[in-house]
């Protein structure tokens, strides 16, 4: 039988396989043993590392655009990172309350950081020689901090890859797919073989047209087939949501898990998921680079856990081998909290009350943990639980008091007790929480949920559009195309309404003029005005009654991006 043919009886059968893998759960995906027991981790490093750290641009994506192509990639004849140690680095993720690493082997830009017998483009021929994922999967394992490797479908280099740099938008002269699918195979079994057994083979790079569902599934049978108990993300196939190229997470596409980047994933049980995000802005190593601050990064954490998934949090190693030690001053404190309120995060589940802008809620047993993220008074209201409450406590110390009615729980703490990032109350329950259906807290801002527009959305990507502004849901955002420097999101109230607050949270700083509007007729008719914005804004006006209402931001430093944007009728 020719070769062509073994292929499509091989493809056919795993797509058989597909079917059975995701309906039932059967043979090939990852137990739900395995799930959960990653699942309870919670809190894990990704590390973007390569040659190019010693340029401060992005990783793979700056290859023939900031960087010259020839440039980019001779860096690793000078790549020479003295300083790294292993241990160090997994040091740093368990004092941070990390209990996984997932390292690039592999990026876009094709560079190895592994010495494999099928290139010559590995860190054994740079300078510094060195093993990199034998040393830091030993250090895991010493440590116990669960090894992981991400490895990208896509390379830009490879002469057989058929789509090359800057970001993908090249072809290569003379391309040969089959054979890079077989290279693809060699190098992802080779690191499975050498550092495994692995937690998590992490994909990435699977949205280009060259790589295919067919493929995508036959290397997740071929990988499950090396090791069983492997777990690998929906990007080996072609299930993310969003991205261009991709289609819905369907029972078709191989992978155990979603993974919605650099937001906040909405609240989903049914199937895992883990955001990953950067704790800077970029990837790779830049110098300068803005960090979140603590409280964007518990909070992030905070969210993401309340929603029922993981976070992956990234860092950029520094070219001479040290994670950059104000970054690992901000891991240590994510750390320092966990160790004494990490019972409302790990072994976890998101809920029973979903995320919202003001508080995200965990559960563990018969134990309820409200994480209450920002105070408008000294009590929340929220819907009733259909369990009786026998104890209240504040698990971040403090006085708090509790009264439960069949219609809602009510919550007071005294403002001495509240705190800056997350006020945590623990409801214990007389009975298990697991067995409450989720709950949807209503919203006080009259805009949530309202048909929005908006001038421009970053990349056209429906999860940075203008109707994640008015979800109510911190984790998401509106965001626009870098940039843009002035932006508009318009809000349809359905009918005229009145209020007379508007509370906005910016995503980044970048706003510098901005005006309130609301239509009448055909004109817009300003009421108020500003400059900056930031993360709490909140002004109170004369009342304003209207239909049609917009933000306009009239100066910004970059593509303005918003959290949330809500009209409020307070009591003045
Ligand atoms: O293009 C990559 C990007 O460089 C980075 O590796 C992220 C991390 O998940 N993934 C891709 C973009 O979706």
């Amino acid at each position: 039988m020719c070769d062509r043919a073994i292929r499509s009886v091989c493809l056919l059968l795993v797509l058989g396989a597909a079917a059975s893998w995701a309906d039932d759960g059967s043979s090939l995906a990852a137990s739900p043993e395995q799930i959960q027991a990653w699942r309870d981790m919670k809190f894990g490093l990704f590390i973007h590392w390569g040659p190019v750290s010693i340029k401060g641009t992005e990783i793979g994506w700056s290859r023939g655009a900031q960087v010259p192509i020839e440039e980019y990639d001779q860096l690793y004849k000078q790549f020479n990172p003295t300083q790294f140690n292993a241990d160090a680095w997994v040091t740093v993720a368990r004092d941070a309350g990390m209990k996984y690493l997932v390292i690039t082997s592999k990026h876009h830009d094709g560079f190895c950081i592994w010495p494999s017998k099928y290139t010559d483009y590995h860190i054994g021929n740079s300078p510094f020689k060195r093993d990199i994922l034998r040393e830091l999967s030993d250090a895991c394992r010493k440590q116990g901090i669960q090894f992981s490797t991400y490895h990208s479908i896509c390379d830009w280099r490879h002469p057989d890859y058929p789509m090359g740099s800057p970001g993908g938008q090249t072809a290569k002269p003379n391309p040969n797919m089959p054979r890079y699918y077989e290279y693809l195979k060699n190098q992802t079994r080779e690191i499975i073989e050498n550092y495994g057994p692995l937690g998590i083979m992490w994909f990435d790079g699977e949205w280009e047209k060259p790589w295919t569902l067919e493929y995508g599934n036959d290397l997740y049978a071929y990988l499950k087939g090396i090791q069983p108990s492997l777990i690998i993300n929906n990007r080996v196939s072609k299930g993310r949501l969003g991205m261009a190229g991709t289609t819905q997470q369907t029972h078709l596409n191989a992978g155990d898990y979603d993974t919605p980047e650099q937001r906040i994933g909405g609240f989903q049980k049914d199937r895992p998921w883990e955001t990953c995000m950067t704790i800077c802005q970029q990837w790779a190593w830049k110098p300068n680079d803005q960090m979140k601050s603590l409280k964007e990064c518990l909070q992030t954490l905070v969210r993401v856990v309340g929603g029922d998934g993981n976070l992956l949090f990234n860092v950029g190693p520094m070219p001479d081998g040290r994670i950059e030690p104000r970054q690992v001053d901000r891991l240590r404190e994510m750390g320092r909290w966990l160790s004494r309120h990490g019972e409302s995060i790990y072994g976890t589940r998101g809920g029973p009350y979903k995320t919202t802008a003001k508080i995200a809620s965990t559960y563990k047993g018969n134990a309820v943990y409200v994480h209450v993220l920002d105070w408008s008074g000294d009590t929340i209201a929220l819907p009733a639980l259909p369990k009786k409450v026998t104890d209240c406590t504040l698990l971040t110390g403090g006085t708090v008091s509790v009264r439960q009615t069949a219609d809602a729980i009510e919550i007071t703490v005294p403002p001495q007790s509240r705190q800056e990032i997350d006020t945590i109350v623990k409801l214990t329950l007389d009975g298990p929480a697991g067995e409450i259906e989720p709950i949807t807290l209503t919203s006080p801002s009259l805009a949530a949920g309202k048909k929005a527009t908006a001038s421009n959305t970053f990349m056209r990507m429906a999860e940075f559009g203008p109707s994640k502004a008015l979800d109510d849901d911190a984790g998401t955002r509106w965001a626009t195309d870098s940039g843009t420097k002035q932006a508009w999101i318009e809000v349809d109230l359905g009918k005229p309404v009145t209020f007379n607050q508007v509370a906005i949270n910016e995503a980044y700083d970048r706003a510098r003029k901005f005006e309130l509007q609301c239509k009448e007729g055909d004109a817009w008719k300003t009421f108020l005005e500003g400059t900056r914005i930031g993360e709490e804004y909140s002004k109170g006006f004369n009342p304003v009654t209207a239909q049609v209402v917009r933000l306009n931001i009239l100066e910004a430093t970059d593509g303005p991006t918003i959290w949330e944007f809500q009209l409020l009728a307070s009591r003045q």
